[in-house]
Protein backbone atom coordinates (compact mmCIF):
# COMPACT_ATOMS: atom_id res chain seq x y z
CA UNK A 1 0.00 0.00 0.00
CA UNK A 2 2.48 2.48 0.68
CA UNK A 3 3.70 2.93 -3.15
CA UNK A 4 -0.12 3.50 -3.59
CA UNK A 5 -1.37 7.23 -4.90
CA UNK A 6 -4.91 7.93 -4.57
CA UNK A 7 -7.14 6.46 -7.18
CA UNK A 8 -7.65 9.59 -9.61
CA UNK A 9 -11.56 10.86 -9.13
CA UNK A 10 -13.62 9.38 -11.32
CA UNK A 11 -13.73 11.64 -14.29
CA UNK A 12 -16.69 13.07 -16.18
CA UNK A 13 -14.91 12.11 -19.09
CA UNK A 14 -12.08 9.46 -19.18
CA UNK A 15 -10.29 11.25 -21.83
CA UNK A 16 -10.04 14.88 -19.68
CA UNK A 17 -7.58 16.33 -21.67
CA UNK A 18 -7.23 14.08 -24.76
CA UNK A 19 -10.86 15.06 -25.39
CA UNK A 20 -10.03 17.02 -28.53
CA UNK A 21 -8.33 13.82 -29.85
CA UNK A 22 -10.80 11.32 -31.77
CA UNK A 23 -11.87 8.23 -30.46
CA UNK A 24 -13.67 5.46 -30.08
CA UNK A 25 -14.91 2.23 -28.10
CA UNK A 26 -13.43 -0.91 -29.58
CA UNK A 27 -15.37 -3.21 -27.47
CA UNK A 28 -17.84 -1.60 -23.84
CA UNK A 29 -15.38 -3.30 -21.47
CA UNK A 30 -11.54 -2.95 -22.97
CA UNK A 31 -10.25 -1.16 -25.94
CA UNK A 32 -10.21 2.57 -27.06
CA UNK A 33 -8.94 3.41 -30.28
CA UNK A 34 -7.83 7.04 -31.10
CA UNK A 35 -9.17 6.56 -34.93
CA UNK A 36 -7.19 9.53 -36.53
CA UNK A 37 -3.65 9.05 -37.82
CA UNK A 38 -3.19 13.04 -36.95
CA UNK A 39 -3.09 12.35 -33.22
CA UNK A 40 0.78 11.47 -32.83
CA UNK A 41 2.05 10.35 -29.50
CA UNK A 42 5.32 12.22 -30.63
CA UNK A 43 3.53 15.21 -30.66
CA UNK A 44 1.89 14.69 -26.78
CA UNK A 45 5.21 14.43 -25.84
CA UNK A 46 6.56 17.47 -27.06
CA UNK A 47 3.47 19.33 -25.73
CA UNK A 48 3.68 22.39 -23.84
CA UNK A 49 1.43 20.80 -21.54
CA UNK A 50 2.74 17.19 -22.15
CA UNK A 51 2.76 16.17 -18.88
CA UNK A 52 -1.08 16.29 -18.45
CA UNK A 53 -1.33 14.91 -21.59
CA UNK A 54 0.05 11.57 -20.20
CA UNK A 55 -1.13 11.62 -16.61
CA UNK A 56 -4.45 11.39 -18.72
CA UNK A 57 -2.98 9.10 -21.16
CA UNK A 58 -1.72 6.49 -18.40
CA UNK A 59 -5.25 6.95 -16.43
CA UNK A 60 -7.48 6.35 -19.88
CA UNK A 61 -4.86 2.96 -20.17
CA UNK A 62 -5.67 1.89 -16.46
CA UNK A 63 -9.27 2.09 -16.80
CA UNK A 64 -9.83 1.22 -20.51
CA UNK A 65 -6.78 -1.82 -20.03
CA UNK A 66 -5.78 -1.36 -23.62
CA UNK A 67 -5.46 1.88 -26.13
CA UNK A 68 -4.60 2.14 -29.93
CA UNK A 69 -3.08 4.70 -32.18
CA UNK A 70 -3.07 4.45 -35.81
CA UNK A 71 0.03 4.73 -38.10
CA UNK A 72 2.51 6.76 -35.54
CA UNK A 73 5.98 8.15 -36.09
CA UNK A 74 7.23 7.56 -32.54
CA UNK A 75 10.97 6.76 -32.06
CA UNK A 76 12.94 4.21 -30.33
CA UNK A 77 13.73 6.84 -27.72
CA UNK A 78 10.94 8.54 -27.04
CA UNK A 79 8.82 5.19 -26.80
CA UNK A 80 11.22 4.28 -23.69
CA UNK A 81 10.90 8.08 -22.65
CA UNK A 82 6.65 7.69 -22.85
CA UNK A 83 7.09 4.44 -20.98
CA UNK A 84 8.92 5.56 -17.96
CA UNK A 85 6.75 8.62 -18.34
CA UNK A 86 3.04 6.97 -17.66
CA UNK A 87 4.00 5.14 -14.42
CA UNK A 88 5.86 8.67 -13.44
CA UNK A 89 2.69 10.64 -13.76
CA UNK A 90 1.02 8.33 -11.75
CA UNK A 91 3.14 7.81 -9.19
CA UNK A 92 5.09 4.86 -8.96
CA UNK A 93 7.95 4.33 -7.19
CA UNK A 94 11.35 6.24 -7.89
CA UNK A 95 12.88 2.95 -8.17
CA UNK A 96 10.97 1.30 -10.89
CA UNK A 97 12.79 1.70 -14.81
CA UNK A 98 12.22 0.21 -17.82
CA UNK A 99 12.18 -3.46 -17.40
CA UNK A 100 15.35 -5.25 -19.21
CA UNK A 101 14.16 -8.16 -19.93
CA UNK A 102 15.89 -11.58 -19.05
CA UNK A 103 16.44 -12.69 -22.31
CA UNK A 104 16.54 -9.31 -23.83
CA UNK A 105 19.99 -8.46 -26.35
CA UNK A 106 21.74 -5.16 -25.90
CA UNK A 107 21.56 -4.17 -29.59
CA UNK A 108 23.40 -1.09 -29.95
CA UNK A 109 20.63 1.24 -31.20
CA UNK A 110 17.81 -0.26 -29.13
CA UNK A 111 19.48 -0.95 -25.93
CA UNK A 112 17.89 -3.62 -23.40
CA UNK A 113 14.57 -2.00 -22.61
CA UNK A 114 13.76 -3.18 -25.98
CA UNK A 115 12.10 -6.03 -27.26
CA UNK A 116 12.04 -6.59 -30.22
CA UNK A 117 9.10 -8.98 -30.85
CA UNK A 118 9.62 -10.65 -34.19
CA UNK A 119 8.37 -14.07 -35.91
CA UNK A 120 11.84 -14.14 -37.20
CA UNK A 121 13.46 -14.49 -33.86
CA UNK A 122 14.49 -17.71 -32.22
CA UNK A 123 12.67 -16.64 -28.94
CA UNK A 124 9.30 -17.35 -29.62
CA UNK A 125 6.75 -15.55 -27.74
CA UNK A 126 5.27 -16.88 -24.39
CA UNK A 127 2.98 -20.06 -24.49
CA UNK A 128 3.66 -20.58 -28.12
CA UNK A 129 3.73 -24.13 -29.09
CA UNK A 130 2.46 -25.97 -32.33
CA UNK A 131 0.04 -28.25 -32.07
CA UNK A 132 -1.77 -26.87 -28.73
CA UNK A 133 -4.33 -24.68 -27.65
CA UNK A 134 -4.07 -21.39 -29.13
CA UNK A 135 -5.72 -20.09 -25.77
CA UNK A 136 -2.09 -20.89 -23.77
CA UNK A 137 -0.53 -17.97 -24.80
CA UNK A 138 -2.38 -15.31 -22.57
CA UNK A 139 -0.22 -13.64 -20.31
CA UNK A 140 0.50 -10.46 -18.89
CA UNK A 141 4.15 -9.82 -19.21
CA UNK A 142 6.98 -10.69 -16.92
CA UNK A 143 4.82 -11.42 -13.76
CA UNK A 144 7.55 -13.28 -12.57
CA UNK A 145 8.94 -10.57 -11.17
CA UNK A 146 8.96 -9.27 -7.64
CA UNK A 147 8.25 -5.60 -9.01
CA UNK A 148 6.15 -6.22 -12.32
CA UNK A 149 4.86 -4.27 -15.06
CA UNK A 150 2.73 -1.29 -14.96
CA UNK A 151 2.72 -0.44 -19.39
CA UNK A 152 3.63 -1.46 -22.21
CA UNK A 153 3.99 0.29 -25.21
CA UNK A 154 4.26 -1.93 -28.58
CA UNK A 155 4.52 -1.02 -32.05
CA UNK A 156 4.68 -3.35 -34.94
CA UNK A 157 6.56 -1.97 -38.57
CA UNK A 158 6.08 -4.86 -40.44
CA UNK A 159 3.19 -6.97 -40.65
CA UNK A 160 1.53 -9.48 -42.65
CA UNK A 161 -1.03 -8.74 -45.47
CA UNK A 162 -3.65 -10.43 -43.01
CA UNK A 163 -3.39 -12.32 -39.62
CA UNK A 164 -0.80 -11.65 -36.48
CA UNK A 165 -3.42 -9.72 -34.65
CA UNK A 166 -3.68 -9.27 -30.71
CA UNK A 167 -6.06 -10.10 -28.59
CA UNK A 168 -6.44 -8.36 -24.48
CA UNK A 169 -8.58 -9.51 -22.34
CA UNK A 170 -10.12 -7.39 -18.58
CA UNK A 171 -9.18 -8.42 -15.55
CA UNK A 172 -11.26 -5.90 -13.99
CA UNK A 173 -14.25 -8.06 -16.02
CA UNK A 174 -13.04 -11.30 -14.95
CA UNK A 175 -13.24 -10.32 -11.37
CA UNK A 176 -16.74 -9.03 -11.39
CA UNK A 177 -18.12 -11.57 -13.51
CA UNK A 178 -17.22 -14.11 -10.59
CA UNK A 179 -19.43 -14.82 -7.42
CA UNK A 180 -19.08 -12.82 -4.82
CA UNK A 181 -17.89 -16.41 -2.08
CA UNK A 182 -15.35 -17.06 -5.29
CA UNK A 183 -14.08 -13.54 -4.89
CA UNK A 184 -13.73 -13.46 -1.55
CA UNK A 185 -11.81 -16.61 -1.33
CA UNK A 186 -9.78 -15.30 -4.41
CA UNK A 187 -8.75 -12.21 -2.04
CA UNK A 188 -7.30 -14.69 0.47
CA UNK A 189 -4.91 -16.53 -1.78
CA UNK A 190 -1.33 -15.76 -3.46
CA UNK A 191 0.37 -17.13 -5.98
CA UNK A 192 3.66 -18.39 -7.19
CA UNK A 193 5.05 -16.84 -10.56
CA UNK A 194 8.15 -18.78 -12.44
CA UNK A 195 9.86 -17.25 -15.36
CA UNK A 196 12.60 -19.82 -14.88
CA UNK A 197 12.33 -21.00 -18.25
CA UNK A 198 13.82 -18.11 -19.60
CA UNK A 199 17.33 -19.51 -18.51
CA UNK A 200 17.13 -22.04 -21.42
CA UNK A 201 16.20 -19.87 -24.01
CA UNK A 202 18.99 -17.60 -22.88
CA UNK A 203 21.14 -20.42 -22.88
CA UNK A 204 20.29 -21.89 -26.22
CA UNK A 205 21.86 -18.66 -27.36
CA UNK A 206 24.85 -19.19 -25.44
CA UNK A 207 23.84 -16.11 -22.81
CA UNK A 208 22.97 -16.20 -19.42
CA UNK A 209 20.07 -14.20 -18.31
CA UNK A 210 20.26 -10.21 -17.36
CA UNK A 211 20.83 -9.96 -13.66
CA UNK A 212 19.67 -6.31 -12.93
CA UNK A 213 16.51 -5.42 -14.59
CA UNK A 214 15.28 -2.23 -14.30
CA UNK A 215 14.10 -1.98 -10.32
CA UNK A 216 16.23 -2.87 -7.35
CA UNK A 217 13.94 -5.37 -6.21
CA UNK A 218 14.07 -7.08 -9.95
CA UNK A 219 17.71 -8.85 -9.71
CA UNK A 220 19.50 -12.52 -9.47
CA UNK A 221 18.97 -15.73 -11.38
CA UNK A 222 15.69 -16.85 -10.12
CA UNK A 223 13.29 -15.73 -11.45
CA UNK A 224 10.25 -16.31 -9.41
CA UNK A 225 8.01 -14.09 -7.17
CA UNK A 226 5.00 -14.16 -5.22
CA UNK A 227 1.96 -12.12 -5.68
CA UNK A 228 -1.69 -11.66 -4.37
CA UNK A 229 -4.12 -13.73 -6.97
CA UNK A 230 -6.62 -10.47 -6.82
CA UNK A 231 -4.48 -7.06 -6.99
CA UNK A 232 -5.88 -3.59 -6.37
CA UNK A 233 -4.70 -1.00 -9.58
CA UNK A 234 -3.13 2.14 -7.62
CA UNK A 235 -4.49 4.57 -10.53
CA UNK A 236 -8.41 3.24 -11.01
CA UNK A 237 -8.82 2.13 -7.32
CA UNK A 238 -10.07 -1.09 -9.17
CA UNK A 239 -9.59 -5.06 -8.09
CA UNK A 240 -8.61 -7.12 -10.57
CA UNK A 241 -7.58 -10.83 -11.21
CA UNK A 242 -3.54 -11.31 -11.20
CA UNK A 243 -2.81 -14.86 -12.53
CA UNK A 244 -2.04 -16.02 -16.03
CA UNK A 245 -1.45 -19.05 -18.18
CA UNK A 246 2.18 -18.33 -18.62
CA UNK A 247 3.60 -17.59 -15.57
CA UNK A 248 1.29 -18.88 -12.61
CA UNK A 249 2.62 -22.18 -11.52
CA UNK A 250 0.86 -22.30 -8.19
CA UNK A 251 -1.96 -20.80 -5.68
CA UNK A 252 0.42 -21.25 -2.17
CA UNK A 253 -2.33 -21.63 0.21
CA UNK A 254 -4.07 -24.80 -1.47
CA UNK A 255 -3.12 -27.92 -2.07
CA UNK A 256 -1.49 -28.81 -5.97
CA UNK A 257 -4.93 -30.49 -7.27
CA UNK A 258 -6.73 -27.36 -5.49
CA UNK A 259 -3.98 -24.88 -7.35
CA UNK A 260 -4.18 -26.54 -10.51
CA UNK A 261 -8.01 -26.83 -10.41
CA UNK A 262 -8.42 -23.27 -9.67
CA UNK A 263 -5.97 -22.33 -11.97
CA UNK A 264 -7.67 -23.97 -14.76
CA UNK A 265 -11.05 -22.10 -13.79
CA UNK A 266 -9.43 -18.93 -14.14
CA UNK A 267 -7.34 -19.23 -16.83
CA UNK A 268 -10.22 -20.74 -19.12
CA UNK A 269 -12.65 -18.01 -17.26
CA UNK A 270 -10.50 -15.57 -19.12
CA UNK A 271 -10.09 -17.30 -22.56
CA UNK A 272 -13.60 -18.70 -22.90
CA UNK A 273 -15.41 -15.26 -22.21
CA UNK A 274 -15.07 -13.51 -25.67
CA UNK A 275 -17.08 -10.30 -24.74
CA UNK A 276 -14.29 -9.52 -22.22
CA UNK A 277 -11.64 -9.24 -24.80
CA UNK A 278 -10.84 -6.93 -27.67
CA UNK A 279 -9.35 -8.21 -30.67
CA UNK A 280 -6.94 -6.08 -33.02
CA UNK A 281 -5.77 -5.80 -36.27
CA UNK A 282 -3.03 -4.72 -36.79
CA UNK A 283 -1.46 -1.56 -39.24
CA UNK A 284 1.64 -0.53 -40.26
CA UNK A 285 2.99 1.49 -37.20
CA UNK A 286 0.15 1.27 -34.97
CA UNK A 287 0.76 1.48 -31.04
CA UNK A 288 -0.90 -0.60 -28.13
CA UNK A 289 -0.15 0.84 -24.85
CA UNK A 290 -1.94 -1.47 -22.37
CA UNK A 291 -1.88 -1.65 -18.39
CA UNK A 292 -0.24 -5.28 -17.57
CA UNK A 293 -1.65 -4.71 -13.99
CA UNK A 294 -5.45 -5.15 -15.24
CA UNK A 295 -5.25 -7.24 -18.80
CA UNK A 296 -4.12 -10.33 -20.44
CA UNK A 297 -2.96 -10.65 -24.14
CA UNK A 298 -1.90 -13.00 -26.49
CA UNK A 299 -1.16 -13.34 -30.31
CA UNK A 300 -2.18 -15.31 -33.39
CA UNK A 301 -0.12 -16.99 -34.78
CA UNK A 302 -1.99 -17.76 -38.34
CA UNK A 303 0.99 -16.17 -41.07
CA UNK A 304 3.94 -17.14 -42.77
CA UNK A 305 5.34 -13.72 -43.38
CA UNK A 306 7.52 -11.47 -41.57
CA UNK A 307 6.17 -9.72 -38.86
CA UNK A 308 8.04 -7.59 -35.75
CA UNK A 309 8.06 -4.30 -33.86
CA UNK A 310 9.64 -3.11 -30.57
CA UNK A 311 8.65 -3.44 -27.03
CA UNK A 312 8.79 -1.46 -24.14
CA UNK A 313 7.85 -2.70 -20.67
CA UNK A 314 8.05 -0.17 -17.76
CA UNK A 315 8.08 -1.28 -13.93
CA UNK A 316 5.04 -0.66 -11.76
CA UNK A 317 4.78 -0.93 -7.87
CA UNK A 318 5.26 -4.41 -5.92
CA UNK A 319 1.52 -5.70 -6.22
CA UNK A 320 -0.91 -5.89 -2.86
CA UNK A 321 -4.39 -6.07 -2.41
CA UNK A 322 -6.34 -3.25 -0.74
CA UNK A 323 -9.48 -5.12 1.41
CA UNK A 324 -11.08 -1.84 1.40
CA UNK A 325 -10.83 -1.44 -2.62
CA UNK A 326 -13.47 -1.51 -5.03
CA UNK A 327 -14.52 -3.71 -8.45
CA UNK A 328 -15.11 -1.78 -11.48
CA UNK A 329 -18.69 -2.12 -11.28
CA UNK A 330 -19.12 -1.73 -7.60
CA UNK A 331 -17.58 1.71 -8.42
CA UNK A 332 -18.74 3.25 -11.60
CA UNK A 333 -21.94 0.85 -11.83
CA UNK A 334 -20.67 0.07 -15.30
CA UNK A 335 -17.81 -0.16 -17.76
CA UNK A 336 -16.44 3.27 -17.86
CA UNK A 337 -16.32 4.12 -21.33
CA UNK A 338 -14.88 6.94 -22.97
CA UNK A 339 -18.19 8.09 -25.04
CA UNK A 340 -21.57 7.00 -25.20
CA UNK A 341 -22.18 8.16 -28.38
CA UNK A 342 -19.47 5.74 -29.43
CA UNK A 343 -21.79 3.32 -31.19
CA UNK A 344 -22.95 6.15 -33.60
CA UNK A 345 -19.12 7.09 -34.59
CA UNK A 346 -18.39 3.63 -35.06
CA UNK A 347 -21.62 3.09 -37.14
CA UNK A 348 -20.54 6.44 -39.20
CA UNK A 349 -16.95 4.53 -40.09
CA UNK A 350 -18.51 2.95 -42.92
O1 LIG B 1 3.10 -10.19 -30.80
C1 LIG B 1 2.19 -9.65 -30.17
O2 LIG B 1 1.19 -9.20 -30.72
C2 LIG B 1 2.26 -9.52 -28.67
C3 LIG B 1 3.47 -10.16 -28.12
C4 LIG B 1 3.56 -9.96 -26.63
O3 LIG B 1 3.16 -10.79 -25.88
C5 LIG B 1 4.08 -8.69 -26.12
O4 LIG B 1 4.48 -7.83 -26.91
O5 LIG B 1 4.11 -8.53 -24.89
FE1 LIG C 1 3.33 -10.08 -23.84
Amino acid sequence: MSTAVAPSAAPSSLLSSLSQYESYDATPVIGTVFSNKSTQLSQLLEAPNADELLHDLAVLVSHRGVVFFKDQDITVEQQKRLGQKLGELTGKPETSKLHRHPVSEDVPELGLEISVISSKSGNQRPGYQTKTRASRGWHSDITFEPVPSDYAILKLHTLPPVGGDTLWASGYEAYDRLSPAYQKFLEGLTATHDGNFFHELAEKDGRKVNLERGAPENVGSDLTAVHPVIRTNPVTGFKTVFVNKVFTKKLNELTPDESNNVLEYLTRHISDNHDLQVRYRWQTNDVAIWDNRVTFHTATHDYAEHREGNRVVSLGEKPYFDPNSKSRREATGGYQKVSEASRLSLAGRG
